[in-house]
């Protein structure tokens, strides 16, 4: 019984030496080299190639090594068995680490002072706005959304979030489904987007959700974090909101398609800042360690946990 590591762009000799060090019993192959298809039992999937995942007759369990799965339901030969998830303390921090450094950015204009120091600028216009003034909006209050918006009001941002069914969370202002998205978007000067890419989210950061941001706040005008998922924003919308000013600044960590190609206006956008998908990285120690247990319950005969639902497609 193997466990075959099925990975592009990570550095899979760092997953297999910690799987190794996990599970001694267990061989860990991995996709690319010579391995026994009826062997594999388990799959630790990152963005696999589309249709390498076939024939294996003894497969019992994908995992993915990251939070979405977006890149599994992508692949039109997956294999039908039980599929799970990272649901984890040490990616949930990081992810909320990025959500924090760049909101604060935008309520520090660092931005600003990062080009005045290029330009040996001492100026300050004595307009430095109170966390409490300026309202974070985040889409999706999963495992990701909340964990920031807890920390966003920490530090004394005034936090709502939007899901997909209703949800309260204390101290925190929540909206749902397409009814609640206009009130959700009026009320928000900094949107967060980590919603899952699903068909029903593909896209939906368009020119017709930024114009209905708020418009009357305290930083001047809206700002966009997408550490969510490339497919749900639509660049060429972005790029003309920034221009338009619909939008004043947007910050980018994933893309369609990554790397973020090298013609790509985004790049050279001064509104734009970029990031190499890497918000929060899955760590080898923490997420295979994670892994691992899940193997161990499931060879328990207990059930797979942080499963995901083929049919909502998170
Ligand atoms: P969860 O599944 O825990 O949460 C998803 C949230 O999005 C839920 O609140 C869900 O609503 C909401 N949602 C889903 N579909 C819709 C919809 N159609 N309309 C409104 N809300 C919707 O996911 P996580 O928080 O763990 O992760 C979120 C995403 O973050 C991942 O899917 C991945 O794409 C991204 N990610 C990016 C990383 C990076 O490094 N850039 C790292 C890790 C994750 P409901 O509560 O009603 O189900
Ligand atoms: C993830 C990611 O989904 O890294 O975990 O994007």
């Amino acid at each position: 019984m193997s466990l075959l590591l099925a990975m592009t762009g990570w550095h899979v000799e760092d997953w297999r030496a910690r799987f190794q060090a996990l599970l001694p019993e267990m061989p860990i192959v991995v996709l690319g080299e010579p391995f026994d298809r009826r062997a594999v039992h388990y799959v630790a999937s990152w963005k696999h190639p589309a249709g390498s995942l076939t024939g294996l007759p003894n497969l019992a369990a994908i995992f993915s090594l990251g939070a979405g799965v977006d890149f599994l339901f992508a692949d039109d030969k997956l294999p039908e068995v039980p599929i799970a998830r990272v649901v984890d303390p040490d990616l949930t921090t990081r992810m909320s680490e990025y959500v924090v450094l760049h909101c604060l950015m935008y309520l520090r204009q660092q931005h600003r002072y990062m080009r005045q120091q290029q330009a040996k600028l001492w100026e300050d216009d004595r307009n430095q706005p109170a966390a409490r003034s300026v309202r974070v909006g985040i889409m999706g209050l999963g495992e990701l959304g909340l964990d920031a918006a807890a920390k966003l009001k920490l530090i004394g941002f005034d936090v709502a979030g939007w899901s997909r069914s209703p949800k309260s969370a204390e101290g925190l202002q929540t909206f749902s489904g397409e009814d609640g998205l206009k009130a959700f978007l009026a009320r928000t000067d900094i949107l967060v987007s980590l919603v899952p890419l699903t068909p029903q989210t593909r896209g939906i950061l368009n020119a017709e959700l930024f114009a209905g941001l708020a418009r009357d706040g305290r930083l001047g005008g809206p700002f966009l974090i997408n550490p969510g998922r490339g497919g749900l924003q639509v660049a060429d919308d972005i790029v003309a909101a920034l221009d338009a000013g619909t939008l004043k600044g947007a910050t980018l960590d994933v893309f369609e398609t990554e790397p973020l190609p090298v013609e790509s206006p985004l790049w050279s956008h001064p509104g734009v800042t970029i990031t190499p998908h890497n918000a929060a990285m899955s760590e080898p120690e923490a997420i295979a360690s994670l892994v691992a247990a899940q193997i161990r319950r499931l060879e328990a005969g207990e059930p797979l946990l942080h499963a995901v639902d083929p049919a909502r497609g998170y």
